[in-house]
């Protein structure tokens, strides 16, 4: 049969076939040899013995690393209004690099109700009025359109430890018991309440709730090609007059226009450079 991984625990698997029907099984050592799998991972599984062994994973769409999950149709960031503080820097960069693997992202501003100052109300807004799709949440009341995301997909939720990942999946799936801690000891120092990488049924879709981070890293992406994975850039790649610009110094570059004319925000801009220079800095390291 052909089915999904849905959860890893060290060497035990889960499948779900096209029904829903759930499977226990375990991976020929030949095949974890080839390609690890993953959470997400298609595989043809066969019964031997009365026991399903994974006999072949099929060619991914995508992969995330962290979380470790295939064909990914969409990243929720999951960024709080406040505790812990909205970063759109952080936003930025997740972004880019759920972009660079080829899936999509979306923002979710998470704990509405907390109140939100008007530098960050201002902030939201650039980013509802550019090419991601944001939807706010609050505590006990939940944007229905969620719901309609995830439906028949595969999502990742990822963001800041105490964010209210898991929070919004118990409160979509009420069946659902994450564990969730209250905030002052989420953003204790290498603390998470998530643990292990698993894809929830959800609203209709399947779900990864992933563990705070606390790197990011950018060491497989060059220069040439970042500016490419910002959203907001997106439309403007290729109308610069050099082909290799980076929209840093060079003349007649299309995104530093649309920065100036507004139509791409400033902070959005200046976030690209700080990750350009971060790249910059280690090419000049290492070669
Ligand atoms: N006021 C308010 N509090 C919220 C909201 N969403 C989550 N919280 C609280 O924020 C804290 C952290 O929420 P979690 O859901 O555990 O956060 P997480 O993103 O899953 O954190 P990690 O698993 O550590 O990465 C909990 O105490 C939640 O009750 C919200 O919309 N409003
Ligand atoms: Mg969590
Ligand atoms: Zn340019």
């Amino acid at each position: 049969m052909i089915a999904r991984i849905i959860r890893i625990v060290s060497k035990e698997y889960t499948l779900m076939d096209e029904s829903g029907q759930r499977y226990d099984a375990i991976v020929m050592g030949k095949v974890r040899l080839q390609m690890t799998p993953a959470a997400g991972d298609l595989v043809e599984a066969e019964c031997a013995d009365g026991r399903w062994v994974i006999q072949k994973v099929l060619p991914r769409r995508n992969r995330l690393i962290r979380p470790f999950v295939a064909n990914v149709d969409q990243a929720l960031i999951v960024m709080s209004v406040k505790d812990p503080d909205f970063s759109p820097p952080l936003i930025d960069r997740l972004s880019m690099l759920i972009t660079e693997a080829g899936i999509e992202p979306l923002l979710c501003v998470t704990k509405c109700d907390l109140g939100i100052s008007e530098e960050t109300e201002q902030r939201i807004r650039e980013y509802e009025n550019g090419p991601m799709r944001v939807i706010r949440t609050a505590k006990g009341s939940l944007d229905p359109s969620l719901a309609h995301i995830l439906r028949g997909k595969i999502s990742v939720l990822t963001g800041q430890s105490g964010a209210g990942k898991s929070t919004l999946l118990n409160q979509l799936e009420p069946s659902f018991h994450l564990a969730t801690q209250e905030i002052s000891k989420a953003l204790g120092r290498g603390r998470h309440t998530t643990r292990h990488n698993e894809l929830h049924e959800v609203a209709g879709g399947l779900v990864a709730d992933t563990p705070g981070f606390s790197s990011l890293d950018f060491s497989h992406i060059t220069k040439y090609e970042l500016g490419q994975y910002v959203p907001d850039f997106v439309r403007y790649i290729g109308k610069c007059r050099f082909n290799d610009c980076i929209h840093q110094n060079e003349p007649g570059c299309a995104v530093k226009e649309a920065v100036a004319e507004g139509r791409i925000p400033e902070v959005r801009y200046e976030d690209y450079l700080s990750v350009l220079q971060m790249i910059q800095d280690r090419k000049e390291k290492y070669i």
